[in-house]
């Protein structure tokens, strides 16, 4: 039997985290070999918990957490959180007990570097939250964009609004800088932005079977989803919830799910624009050198085929 995708979560669980990562942890094609926490829908010590939580939840304390960095890449501070979305505890306000485990005494950045090169060209990481962890492990080990395998991170809204506001998405948005470098930095990266998960909607009927299914992580999501559901039907005029963080592991699980184009991305780090990807198709030769010159290519997804996405989301989530 073919090796398992070996895939280390980057996560700021988080309602549609906790989604994302039960998936992964039901998906056959991989093996989820790490945590990696961040601030992004919660603060960074709050992501740490929720998912050695998670983790407790789907009996998988086996796998390991490694905390992530509190401040962004140029230690800024005024951090956005997200409780508005997923509730102050991150997950749908349900005030779980604390988890009994404790994260691994590497930060996220030494276990990214370290399980990169322990497994060059093999490890793939999920980034679900701002890419603060992947920018600090690119600075820090040289060959850390060649060592690992891909960078599929959920973020950027490609020639369509934002959703922190009509620029920016808010994964790019919490640390501009690092995804700046992260686009930039040589690495197979594969970007799924809103352009993509905002056409996979997980809706009210969906839920109700859900809620009719006896799988532990049905019952459990069931939960949790009723805040990230009353925050779209006062946000968006769609009838359910968007599915971003469980879109982009299928993404690295499934790469048949999408299609992308490849080109240059650079992320706006200023201004009232603050958190835009600008996406350059190569189409034209610009006389002069341009910000987007000489620098590497990335994917960016494009297409989905979204029913096939919610069913495997379905299926998977209601199987244990
Ligand atoms: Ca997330």
């Amino acid at each position: 039997m073919a090796e398992l995708k070996k895939i280390i979560i980057d996560t700021d669980p988080g309602i549609d985290d906790a989604m994302a990562i039960f998936l992964a942890l039901e998906s056959p094609e991989v093996e989820v070999i790490g945590l990696t926490t961040i601030y992004g829908n919660v603060y960074t010590t709050l992501a740490t918990r929720n998912a050695l939580h998670l983790l407790e939840i789907a009996g998988r304390t086996d796998i390991p957490v490694a905390e992530g960095s509190h401040v962004t890449i140029t230690k800024g501070t005024k951090l956005r959180i997200a409780d508005f979305v997923h509730g102050t505890d991150g997950l749908g306000n349900q005030n779980f007990p604390p988890p009994k485990g404790k994260p691994i005494e590497q930060s996220a950045t030494e276990f990214l570097t370290e399980q990169a090169s322990l497994y060059p060209g093999q490890v793939t990481v999920v980034a679900l939250g701002p890419l603060t962890n992947i920018a600090l492990a690119i600075q820090s080990d040289p060959a850390f964009a060649k060592n690992i395998g891909q960078i599929v991170l959920l973020g950027g809204a490609f020639a369509v609004n934002g959703n922190v506001n009509p620029a920016a998405e808010a994964n790019i948005f919490g640390d501009p800088d690092a995804a700046d470098i992260v686009f930039t930095s040589g690495a197979d990266v594969l970007a799924v932005g809103l352009n993509i998960t905002h056409q996979v909607v997980l809706t009210d009927c969906d839920r109700d079977k859900l809620a009719q299914s006896n799988g532990k992580f049905a019952q459990y999501l069931c939960k949790i989803l009723d805040v990230y559901f009353g925050y779209h039907h006062d946000a968006y005029s769609t009838k359910g919830v968007y599915l971003h963080d469980p879109t982009t592991v299928l993404a690295a699980v499934d790469p048949s799910l999408i299609t992308c184009v490849e080109g240059v991305v650079r992320v706006q780090t200023i201004g009232i624009t603050r958190g835009l990807t600008l996406f350059y198709n190569k189409q034209k030769r610009f006389g002069e050198v341009t910000e987007w010159s000489d620098k590497p290519s990335v994917k960016v997804a494009v297409t989905v085929d979204a029913p096939a996405v919610v069913k495997l989301v379905m299926e998977r989530l209601m199987k244990s």
